[in-house]
């Protein structure tokens, strides 16, 4: 019996019925990686419960865990009501970002490869409920998620209660989507059977105790992904370097002709990637083994140049999720779904020799990468899933246009001010002016390289000034003096550019 073919015996609620079960300090996780089969529902009734309650004088704040950013109706709602005591591990909402960046709301940020285990050993505390959205769920317990897996079957098998939104949005038929493989903890851990990206080593579903199941929210709502934004001439020209790259390592036989898997981060510059490397002729066809599905993904293998895409969510436009549920039976054999410490995993990243492309805020002369902090300090998104891959990819890549906010903040900079990766495991650096593969090159080889490939030329001869003069002693171009100076020139008077060392 499912829910699509009869009555469960689970109670059904109204969102706000649901929030009415959660109580102030507790800790609940949420389903949703990127706003991809993210709770909806359940959330927004939490907000509204948590004004309330503050309205009534009363404190009321959650802790949320969840597998990465989500939806509006999740972290924007929440961190508009001020209903988060802390949140891990991965955000990427203007509200919420800004709470944290005030030290309003407490965030943790973590590998998302690492959230699973935590939760798992207990090290972000007990967890109360698990609120997760579902296409279809049985009566003994089989739940079907929706466009993402996250952490959701770890937050099922920990929390005390578990709330789900039945998401008629969804066809139930996703089942099949989805490969649900658990990890025990350590010593009883053994191997991923994953060798290739289409392998599948779990269930099609999470399943839990029908016990555990305090009642069901029924909802038909979208996914709270935007459309997709077309690709600019800076973004077309990162893609175009990086596809190029690739086919000059299958030319040179380091990378096989039938490809390796690639993963590629969130954004507009990974969509372009994806977009330049689908045209690329000496580039036939590839896997994706990645976290995010976007849209571009999607394109390619209508193109037939996409073989298979294995992530941990669908984060598609509205537009092209429907494309998707058209044919639904074709993208269920080239599409697969896992959760993200699978996805994420060292070991499977390892063996099957991934082709890792990520972004940048900004790179400094050694190689080192700062994904997430703006001047060191206010918190971007999160690390994300970049160091997983980044650490363990057979080639690690970043990208980023050369500049930000109109020419006034150079991407290269002498000294990163916060480092998410460092130069040990990035081997390649590329903006829309070149490539920097420094594979092989000792610091100041590698600085040389960053600097005449990538940089903009407006930033040019101030770091070769800094490389050159001020910091040319030593095996590492450092000066402690001076490695600052040009993020210090920004704050003094809003531009990097005329820099006085
Ligand atoms: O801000 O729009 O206000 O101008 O940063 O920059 O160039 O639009 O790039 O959207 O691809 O995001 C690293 C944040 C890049 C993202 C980051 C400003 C810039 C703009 C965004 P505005 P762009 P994107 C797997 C992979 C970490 C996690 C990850 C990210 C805004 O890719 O979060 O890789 N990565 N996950 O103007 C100040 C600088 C700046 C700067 C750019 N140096 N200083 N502001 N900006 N450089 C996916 C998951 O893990 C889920």
């Amino acid at each position: 019996m499912n829910a699509t073919s009869g009555s469960l015996p689970f109670p059904s609620l109204s969102p706000e019925e649901a929030a009415a079960l959660i109580h102030n300090g507790q800790t609940v996780g949420f389903s949703g990686f990127t706003p991809a089969g993210a709770a909806k529902a359940i959330p927004k009734a939490i907000a509204a419960r948590a004004r309330d309650e503050h309205n009534a004088g009363r404190p009321f704040q959650i802790g949320v865990i969840t597998g990465a950013s989500t939806g509006a109706s999740l972290d924007g709602e929440l961190a508009m009501a001020d209903a988060i005591s802390f949140r891990t591990p991965y955000q990427s909402n203007q509200i919420l970002r800004k709470r944290i960046n005030e030290g309003k709301t407490r965030f943790f940020d973590m590998h998302l490869s690492g959230v699973s285990t935590a939760i798992l050993n207990g090290s972000l505390g007990k967890v109360d409920y698990a609120v997760v959205e579902a296409c279809d769920i049985t009566a003994n317990g089989e739940i079907v998620l929706t466009t993402s897996v996250g952490v959701s079957p770890t937050l099922c098998r920990v929390a005390d209660k578990i709330l789900i939104e039945l998401n008629a949005y969804h066809p139930a038929n996703l089942r099949g989507m989805h490969d649900i493989f658990e990890m025990p903890l350590p010593p009883n851990r053994r191997e991923i059977p994953i060798y290739k990206a289409a392998d599948r080593a779990g269930s099609p579903v999470i399943k839990v105790d029908p016990k555990k199941i305090a009642g069901i929210v029924h909802t038909q709502l979208p996914d709270e992904t935007g459309e997709f934004v077309p690709a600019s001439p800076v973004t077309d020209e990162i893609g175009r370097r990086v596809a190029d790259f690739f086919a000059s390592e299958i030319r040179a036989g380091r990378v096989p002709k039938e490809m390796l898997p690639v993963q590629s981060g969130v954004g507009n510059v990974a969509n372009a990637v994806m977009a330049a490397m689908g045209n690329h002729p000496e580039i036939e066809s590839f896997d994706m083994y990645s976290e995010v599905i976007q849209d571009s993904v999607i394109d390619l293998m209508d193109k037939g140049k996409i073989r298979f895409a294995s992530g941990v969510s669908l984060s598609l436009a509205p537009s092209t999720l429907k494309r998707v549920y058209g044919d639904l039976a074709s993208y269920r054999d080239r599409l697969v779904l896992r959760p993200q410490d699978v996805s994420n995993n060292c070991e499977v990243v390892r063996r099957l020799g991934i082709l890792a492309v990520n972004t940048a805020l900004e790179i400094d002369l050694s190689g080192n990468v700062n994904s997430t902090h703006v001047l060191g300090k206010d918190i971007m998104n999160g690390i994300g899933g970049s160091g997983d891959f980044t650490r363990n990819g057979y080639l690690s890549v970043f990208v980023a246009p050369s500049v930000a906010k109109g020419g006034k903040i150079s991407a290269i900079v002498p000294l990163a001010t916060h480092i998410d990766h460092n130069e040990h495991s990035v081997q390649v650096v590329v903006t829309e002016h070149g490539v920097a593969d420094m594979r092989g090159k000792t610091p100041h080889e590698r600085a040389k390289l960053i600097i005449e490939n990538c940089a903009h030329p407006d930033y040019r001869p101030m770091l070769r000034h800094y490389c050159n003069v001020l910091a040319s002693d030593g095996h590492a171009p450092q000066s402690l003096r001076d490695a600052f100076a040009m993020h210090r020139h920004f704050l003094e008077t809003g531009d990097m550019r005329g820099v006085h060392w």
